[in-house]
């Protein structure tokens, strides 16, 4: 099967959230040796930016969206472990990253977690829904290079605020890069809070995770 043809299929599984057609694509990738990240980044993540958009417009349901996000999230499982990692002599730095407290999304922020492995860094993921002491708890124990959380509803991007502040009062702010994003963020909202950096995308995640540590 050609790339092309696997896209497309990758696309459907996404938008009909057919989990048993993500899994046969999945597999198809992996036998194939076509590179995961261009499946992910051609195909899984903007066929999700669609549902999302449908579900905005009223054009897809609720029930909808979740087998969407369920197929969308079998995918990237199966082709994790296949995604090839850069060969770099030593390890860029280390990020840990998260879900803000009350928010479950946890698809995108997985994504930009997998690429940043990919690209060598080491990424601690606490998961979603994650209460800001224990991002600050896990900042005094790990000391990362970078923090970077997720926020995708304007009820939880406040918790991105708190944890700026929580990590001056620790004290533990200053030897850090913070970095955020997730559909209600901004780089109004990163500038606002005092936060280092916000991307875009995974893709631009990479991008600004390295220039902040140098
Ligand atoms: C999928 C989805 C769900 C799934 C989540 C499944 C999962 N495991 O994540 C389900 C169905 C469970 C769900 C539930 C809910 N959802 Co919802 N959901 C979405 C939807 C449609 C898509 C999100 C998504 O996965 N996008 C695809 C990924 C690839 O994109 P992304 O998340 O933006 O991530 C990219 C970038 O933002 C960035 N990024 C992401 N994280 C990070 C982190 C860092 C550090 C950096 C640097 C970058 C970065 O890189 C990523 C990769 O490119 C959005 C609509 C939208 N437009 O976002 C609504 C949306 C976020 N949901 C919404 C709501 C309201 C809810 C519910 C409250 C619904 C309800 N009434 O129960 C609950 C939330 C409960 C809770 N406490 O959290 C609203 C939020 C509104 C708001 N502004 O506050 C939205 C915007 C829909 C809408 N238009 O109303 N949802």
């Amino acid at each position: 099967m050609s790339k092309e043809d696997l896209i497309k299929m990758a696309r459907r599984a996404v938008i009909e959230g057919d989990e048993e057609l993500a899994v046969e694509m999945a597999n198809k990738v992996i036998a194939e040796g076509i590179n995961p990240v261009e499946i992910i980044n051609e195909a899984l993540s903007p066929a999700m930016t669609e549902v999302g958009d449908g579900f905005a417009n009223e054009e897809i349901s609720l029930p909808g969206v979740l087998v969407a996000a369920d197929a969308m999230t079998k995918a990237i499982e199966l082709l994790e472990p296949h995604i090839p990692v850069q060969e770099i002599a030593k390890k860029l730095g280390t990020v840990v990253i998260g879900t803000i407290e009350g928010d479950i999304h946890d698809i995108g922020k997985r994504i930009v977690a997998t690429m940043l492995r990919v690209y060598g860094f080491e990424v601690h993921d606490l998961g979603r829904d994650v209460p800001i002491d224990v991002f600050v708890e896990k900042v005094r124990e790990l000391k990362p290079d970078i923090v970077g959380t997720s926020s995708l509803m304007t009820t939880t991007m406040a918790g991105q605020k708190m944890l700026e502040e929580k990590l001056r009062k620790a004290g533990l702010r200053d030897n850090i890069k913070t970095m955020i994003g997730g559909a209600a963020t901004t780089q109004e909202w990163a500038n606002k809070i005092g936060c280092d950096c916000y991307a875009e995308d995974a893709n631009d995640t990479v991008l600004k995770a390295k220039e902040l540590i140098k």
